[in-house]
């Protein structure tokens, strides 16, 4: 990848005077003895992509891919080579800290860790009297591996307020395909013919191993068509790219339906045997032309029916492919429900470049009971959509309803590995929340803007200084990976597993009796009776069990839906009141003068968290706010120029990039700038933060945020 050398040179030009830092007595000798090459695992984003760390002197010097890892396949892109800069970064947490002056006035004092700790217990406790043990709320995302042990402490503290990410990020592709099959598929990107993807950039939204895939394809015979607004470096790998109108997807995919069906290019067979509701898709979809789509998605007709085409010829080796982030309109669900659909009906499932549902290797289960409370409540966003996920709240609704006070009060508030301030819509109305809340806690590895706003911050050592559980990640070519501590923690940071059982410690005997473990212990129950797990992941850092995929494991027998086939209509949504078929609603529209804010990922930044990092922050200071080129001779405006952008929520001031890369009716801008923490000192004050003006809207069948919702206007700042 071009990313990956980008990366590499610039690592080169910094690396001394980060590792000036690591030798002036910070770096304690290495656990491991003073050179070595560990295997472990990436932890700059959700991929987890194999790494051996190269250590000389005590010190990473490098991280390379390790060619073993059949999910990364000998890459590491752009993040995953900057991952030395997360130890070395001067910005790092070194130490605990207790907030001294008003919240979000940068003031803290350096605290032992038996202060910290004694006071995050005390305040815990003190919420959990004056209001109820659900009155402390646990927001975390998954990642570190050690995420398992802080849910851990929530349900043994008796709190049922749990908020990940996932209502951020896929809930509505996980519920619009576990409606329709059970389970929620991997595209079979390596083997497929014939690829789709709508608004899933997988040449800079990295997931491996699609988007390694995706450029391999089969002997040339693969075609690639992408959809999205923008012209991405997707767009530019793809066969044709279509600027579709945003939040028009469905309009798209019904009118290949209507094509699909009018010209009997379904697989018979297959939805004859495995599907239920097809004979009302039929007049469900008819009045669905690609004319009629084409006015929605401007996309024309003329290419709609022959994409169909070309589509079902190729079946089943043709995907259309359902990304990953879904957080993009408030219809999302039943977007992904027609894109399961259009999957089903050419017959795609479980074969060869198809949709593959996941394998997953059987590990054992570090296990424990919570102490029995008589009086937890349900979960405070209980009811607020139509499906929630048992260990995820939906971070919007759940928002509200701490506002609102209501059905109970949530006064405390602990956070592991989230940057909420960052990721749900809205910031200001998150600081409003953050405000409210008598006691926050944050245990990160950077003064992330969450962290900055906390009463009490923990560090947690990084990804590559920690001895992290075993992870059984499912796919079509599942792996089980590990970390291992390449060197010995930093100053005083301290593995998750450690600050769990340190604050268990301090609840009460009932907590602390469930955390008597230790990370060895917690792995040989992970490897029991599977030894070859444990010395694979020593020799070669990643453990399978095969290399070829298997398919039509599912074919024939039942799948994990009600009728036990697919369910192109689903008597489900119906019973609750949902359309049981998914039905279009074209997006609002764009008011005069202004705007749709699409926002979306760099290569070279992951979320919220990786602007800092010294050498990715070298390859792109700050975001821009992309204007279409017309656009902006329209509004006298030009490139580099600083734009104020306004919406409903906030405000934000930022360069302008002029391009022809984006429709007239969108402006777009890269996720993870424009910061309040002033701890982050090498992007402090650079770009514009977009989650301070997304409005908080959301998809009521899973609760997902809808981050393309928002208009704006712009003027010159
Ligand atoms: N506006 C806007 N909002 C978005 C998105 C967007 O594009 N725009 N994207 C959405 C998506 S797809 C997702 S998945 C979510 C993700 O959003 P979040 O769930 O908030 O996750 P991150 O933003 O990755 O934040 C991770 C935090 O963990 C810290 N961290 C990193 N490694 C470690 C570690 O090893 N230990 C600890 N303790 N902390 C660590 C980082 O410093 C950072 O503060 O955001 C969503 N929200
Ligand atoms: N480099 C990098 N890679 C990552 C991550 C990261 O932070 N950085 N995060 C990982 C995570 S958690 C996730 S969820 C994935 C996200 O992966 P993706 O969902 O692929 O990535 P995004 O950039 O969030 O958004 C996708 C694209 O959708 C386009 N878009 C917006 N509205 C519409 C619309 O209505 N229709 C269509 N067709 N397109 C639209 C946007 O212009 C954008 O290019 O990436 C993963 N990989
Ligand atoms: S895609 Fe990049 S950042 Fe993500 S795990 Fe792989 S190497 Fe690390
Ligand atoms: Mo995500």
């Amino acid at each position: 990848m071009s990313s990956c050398t980008l990366a590499t040179a610039v690592v080169g030009s910094q690396v001394k005077v980060l590792h000036a830092l690591a030798k002036n007595g910070d770096v304690t000798s290495p656990q491991r003895g003073k050179d070595d090459d560990v295997f472990t695992s990436c932890g700059m984003c959700v991929n987890k992509c194999g790494v051996i760390a190269r250590v000389r002197n005590g010190v990473i010097e490098k991280l390379d891919p390790n060619p073993n890892f059949i999910k990364s396949r000998s890459m590491l892109c752009a993040r995953g080579n900057a991952g030395v800069g997360v130890v070395y970064d001067p910005d790092r947490l070194k130490y605990p800290l207790i907030r001294t002056g008003k919240r979000g006035e940068g003031k803290f004092r350096r605290a032992s860790w038996e202060e910290a700790l004694d006071l995050v217990a005390k305040k815990m406790n003190e919420v959990a009297e004056k209001y109820t043990r659900a009155g402390v709320m646990f927001a975390s995302t998954e990642g570190t591996y050690q995420d398992h042990f802080f849910m851990q402490l929530a349900e043994c503290f008796g709190s049922p307020n749990n908020v990940r990410h996932p209502t951020l990020c896929l809930s509505s592709n996980i519920q619009g395909f576990m409606a329709t099959f059970g389970t929620n598929p991997t595209p079979d990107v390596l083997n497929a013919d014939y690829i789709i993807m709508s608004g899933a950039n997988r040449s800079e939204a990295l997931i491996t191993p699609d988007s390694i895939d995706m450029l391999k394809g089969d002997g040339g015979r693969r075609k690639l068509i992408y959809l999205d607004p923008r012209f991405t470096r997707t767009a530019a790998k793809a066969d044709q790219w279509y600027p579709i109108k945003a939040g028009t997807d469905l309009a798209f995919v019904l009118a290949m339906i209507n094509v699909i069906i009018n010209e009997g290019l379904y697989n018979r067979s297959f939805v004859r045997e495995n599907c239920v509701g097809f004979d009302k898709l039929v007049p469900h979809v008819c009045n669905y032309t690609p004319e009629w789509a084409e006015r929605e998605c401007e996309i024309p007709a003329a290419d709609i029916r022959r994409i169909a085409r070309e589509f079902a010829l190729a079946a089943p080796r043709a995907i259309y492919y359902h990304g990953r982030r879904s957080s993009f309109m408030a219809n999302d669900t039943q977007l992904r429900r027609g894109i399961a659909i259009l999957n089903a009906i050419i017959g795609n499932w479980d074969v060869k470049g198809g949709m593959v549902p996941n394998s997953r290797i059987k590990i054992g289960r570090h296990d424990y009971l919570a102490p029995w409370y008589d009086d937890v409540p349900d979960r405070l966003d209980a009811g607020s959509v139509a499906y929630l996920s048992e260990n995820d709240g939906a971070w919007v609704p759940f928002r509200d309803r701490v506002l609102a006070g209501k059905p109970y009060p949530v006064k405390g508030m602990m956070v592991y590995k989230q940057n909420m301030l960052a990721s749900v819509p809205d910031r200001a109305r998150s600081l409003k929340m953050m405000d409210q809340m008598d006691f926050i806690c944050t245990i990160d590895i950077t003064m992330s803007d969450t962290a900055w706003y906390s009463d009490v911050v923990l560090p947690e050592a990084t990804y590559l200084e920690r001895q992290d559980p075993l992870e059984s990640i499912g796919g079509i070519l599942p792996v089980v990976v590990w970390r291992q501590p390449c060197i010995k923690a930093m100053f005083e940071s301290k593995p998750n597993i450690w600050i769990m059982k340190e604050i268990a410690k301090r609840l009460g005997s009932d907590v602390a009796e469930q955390f008597q473990f230790t990370i060895e212990e917690v792995i040989q129950t992970q490897v029991k009776g599977q030894p070859q797990i444990l010395k694979a992941l020593q020799t070669r850092g990643v453990y399978y069990e095969k290399t070829d995929p298997t398919y039509g494991r599912t074919l024939g027998k039942r799948l994990r839906t009600k009728s036990g086939k697919v369910e192109i209509y689903s008597e489900k949504y119906a019973k609750k009141g949902l359309d049981p078929l998914p039905v279009y609603e074209a997006p609002k529209t764009t008011p005069a003068g202004k705007y749709r804010l699409l926002v979306g990922r760099h290569a070279f930044f992951t979320h919220g968290t990786t602007s800092n990092n010294p050498y990715l922050n070298a390859i792109m200071p700050e975001n821009t706010l992309w204007l279409n080129t017309e656009e902006a001779r329209r509004r006298g405006l030009r490139n580099g120029m600083r734009v104020t952008v306004r919406s409903e929520v906030g405000a934000q001031t930022l360069k302008l990039e002029v391009t022809d890369k984006i429709r007239p009716d969108c402006v777009y801008m890269a996720h993870g700038f424009g910061v309040l923490s002033k701890g982050l000192r090498t992007v402090y004050g650079k770009g514009g933060c977009d989650a301070a003006l997304i409005g908080s809207s959301y998809d009521k069948i899973s609760g997902n945020a809808a981050l393309h919702e928002t208009f704006v206007q712009i003027e010159r700042a």
